[in-house]
């Protein structure tokens, strides 16, 4: 343990590389980690169970920078501590293109980084995935192989916005007590005093919600140490609300919002020399002070070579499982097994909704896969998660598979982000395909990070009915393509529906929606094949007869069955038309040209058939081809007579077809 002089000194180490490594790049955040060096000292170390020479260790315990715009307080900390993806250049070159040391911490750039946070709230809202999947690991593989906890550090803003009362509840609600949070009790945000706009009692929010809260003075390392260790002790998730100034020692912008998110200025910078005492040229740590962090850095890898003899002495079966489960590997027969379910549908030709042949798929999925952890917002019986496997995780038994994640659509998928981002886990969940702009950030954050979250949006159209414009989707479909490594998917039937699925399990590095019907679909496709053809993005579903495609008809989902109903009528009146089925515009993009051009094809005229908006179908069907779809809002109504009420229609769309083809 350091003197409280050697403490003082390694605290300030974190303080100017901060400030240093700010002025460097005239932009970024010092307040944040002058104000939090006293913590994140206490906690790296005294506390946190970690080795900077193995950072993916499975049993580390977990730091969450929740404030991610106080990114220079954690690469300060894995420079410190030794961790080789940050040496004292990535620090010099803090801010700039191809750095590791990006503007806010982005998980994959460095290891250390557990998550991506910079979206205020995110951090918090991901520990209670990160906390619970420890726990749920734990239930599975014994306190030999999991044990550890969770750290988050947040700020004011983290505890403003909407996302930290879902997670806060959640974790509560779970009894996550090995879940950690600090907060940064500045009284400081952007635009001034945090009293311009919240007085909340944060000690008294989270003990409400079932957390054990206290408070201390942040800047206190006797103090703060007293906390974790009550913390470590409690049976609640704790808050540990810490007082501390933001830009602690500026002489003049300490205390004011002049310190949180721009450089100091080489009169403060100095003025901060002066006032710690600390003479080192910027980017130089003394070496006594970096040898005191390097061995704080190395003291975890006792920890981790008893854990690693642990794990040498377990079980072999239950070791390999817990190792193949942590590389997010699926087990060996998943392929052999899909196959075997795809070839029971070809025979069985189910006539159900997506969403039913969601369940079913999950039934076999979840069968043969063991780290499956579904859940729903609070619309099991809607979204059809659960299956035979998945029951119910309570605070008393984390061994379940089944997470009632309560109205928290984006506190679900953020803590499905922490599951997914643990390790060990394949988080799914659930709600309706209109309410992913409740989870929309967190969904993008998955995508950003290039993570397996699988999120289960139902009820993807007016097809929903009686419920009306508020819960049907129109723009979703489009929104949710929009996001860059995002696998947006809308299967046509059953068989579709386990492809997708299969795809959405195999996609390690990137995220998945899977849009569902609540309305029954016919099977389409009822033949056996061993190839995933949702695989390609988009195939030919049915190919023109009698010459050469006049028409294609391009579709996804639900709208699928009604494109073979306006080839059926096409057809009778003699015009070729081939129907192309589109379950994933983003995996179509990565075919190769020829694949695409082939499935696009040269037919004069081409059609687009969805039930939301046509924002991205021009891809398919140019400016100029024809598109069956939403132009506006929904209506409530039933669903036979909502698809006629906006023309969308076999007749509707082999009329339009036949007026062009008039035309030409
Ligand atoms: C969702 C979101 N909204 C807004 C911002 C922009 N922003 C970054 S930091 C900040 C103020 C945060 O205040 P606080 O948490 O008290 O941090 P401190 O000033 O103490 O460093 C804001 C509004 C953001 N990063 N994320």
């Amino acid at each position: 343990m350091p003197s409280r002089e050697e403490h003082d000194r390694m605290a300030n180490a974190i303080r100017f590389l901060s400030m240093d490594a700010v002025e460097k790049a005239n932009s970024g955040h010092p307040g944040l980690p002058m104000g939090c060096a006293d913590i994140a000292t206490v906690l790296f170390t005294r506390f946190l169970k970690y080795d900077p020479k193995h950072p993916h260790w499975a049993d580390r315990d977990r730091f969450i920078l929740s404030a991610g715009h106080g990114s220079m307080l954690l690469y300060s900390l894995l420079y410190l501590t030794g961790y080789e993806d940050i040496d004292i250049d990535q620090i010099k070159n803090f801010r700039q293109l191809g750095s590791r040391t990006a503007g806010h911490p982005e998980y994959g750039h460095a290891a250390g980084i557990e998550t991506t946070t910079g979206p205020l709230g995110q951090g918090v809202a991901n520990s209670v995935g990160f906390a619970l999947g420890e726990r749920i690991m734990n239930a599975a593989f014994g306190n030999d192989l999991v044990d550890h906890y969770t750290y988050v550090l947040a700020g004011d803003g983290c505890l403003m916005e909407g996302i930290s009362q879902e997670a806060i509840t959640l974790a509560g609600h779970l009894k996550l007590n090995k879940l950690i949070v600090f907060w940064d009790n500045n009284d400081i945000s952007i635009d001034g005093s945090v009293s311009l706009t919240d007085n909340t009692d944060q000690v008294a929010r989270f003990q409400a919600s079932g957390w054990n809260a206290m408070h201390v003075d942040g800047l206190d390392p006797e103090a703060i140490a007293y906390a974790i260790e009550t913390a470590r002790h409690s049976d609640k998730p704790t808050m540990i609300a810490c007082k501390t100034t933001i830009g602690f020692g500026a002489p003049t912008k300490a205390g004011t919002n002049k310190a949180h998110g721009s450089a100091l200025g080489a009169d403060e910078i100095a003025g901060a020399r002066k006032f710690f005492n600390w003479d080192s040229k910027p980017f130089e740590i003394p070496a006594d002070i970096l040898d005191a962090w390097r061995k704080a850095g190395q003291a975890g890898a006792k920890a981790r070579t008893e854990w690693e003899g642990r794990v040498a002495k377990a079980d072999p079966k239950l070791r390999a499982e817990f190792e193949r489960r942590m590389r997010g590997e699926l087990p060996k027969n998943f392929d052999a097994v899909m196959a075997d379910y795809k070839k029971k549908l070809a025979a069985d030709k189910p006539k159900v909704a997506t969403r039913k042949s969601s369940e079913m798929a999950l039934e076999v999925i979840n069968g043969a896969v063991p780290e499956t952890i579904g859940g729903s917002a609070d619309l099991t019986g809607s979204n059809n998660t659960k299956t035979s496997q998945t029951k119910n995780i309570t605070p008393l038994d984390y061994s379940q598979r089944y997470v009632h994640y309560g109205i928290r659509e984006h506190g679900m998928a953020a803590a499905m982000n922490g599951l997914t981002l643990h390790g060990g886990i394949i988080a799914y969940g659930g709600t309706f395909l209109c309410f992913s702009d409740y989870a929309r950030p967190a969904m993008r954050l998955a995508s950003l990070m290039g993570i397996r979250s699988i999120f289960v949006m139902t009820h993807d159209s007016i097809g929903l009915g009686e419920d009306g414009p508020t819960h049907q989707p129109v723009e979703h479909m489009a929104a949710l393509r929009a996001i860059p490594n995002h696998n947006f998917f809308r299967p046509a039937d059953a068989m579709e529906t386990a492809e997708c699925w299969q795809l959405a399990l195999q996609s390690q590095k990137t995220p998945s929606t899977l849009a569902l019907t609540r309305q029954n679909l016919p099977a389409l496709r009822t033949e056996y094949v061993a190839e995933n053809l949702c695989g390609m993005g988009a195939y030919e579903l049915a190919a023109a007869e009698g010459g050469e495609a006049a028409v294609t008809i391009f579709a996804s989902g639900s709208e699928v069955e009604i494109a073979l109903g306006a080839r059926k009528l096409l057809q009778e009146h003699g015009h070729p038309t081939r129907v192309v089925s589109v379950p994933c515009f983003e995996l179509f993009e990565k075919q190769d040209d020829a694949y695409r051009e082939k499935t696009i094809g040269k037919a004069g005229v081409k059609v687009a058939i969805e039930a939301g908006i046509r924002q991205g179908w021009d891809r398919f069907i140019g400016t100029d081809g024809i598109f069956v779809g939403m132009t506006g809002f929904g209506a409530s109504g039933t669903i036979e007579q909502l698809y006629p009420h906006f023309g969308i229609t076999a007749e509707a769309a082999a009329k339009a077809v036949e007026g062009r083809l008039h035309k030409k």
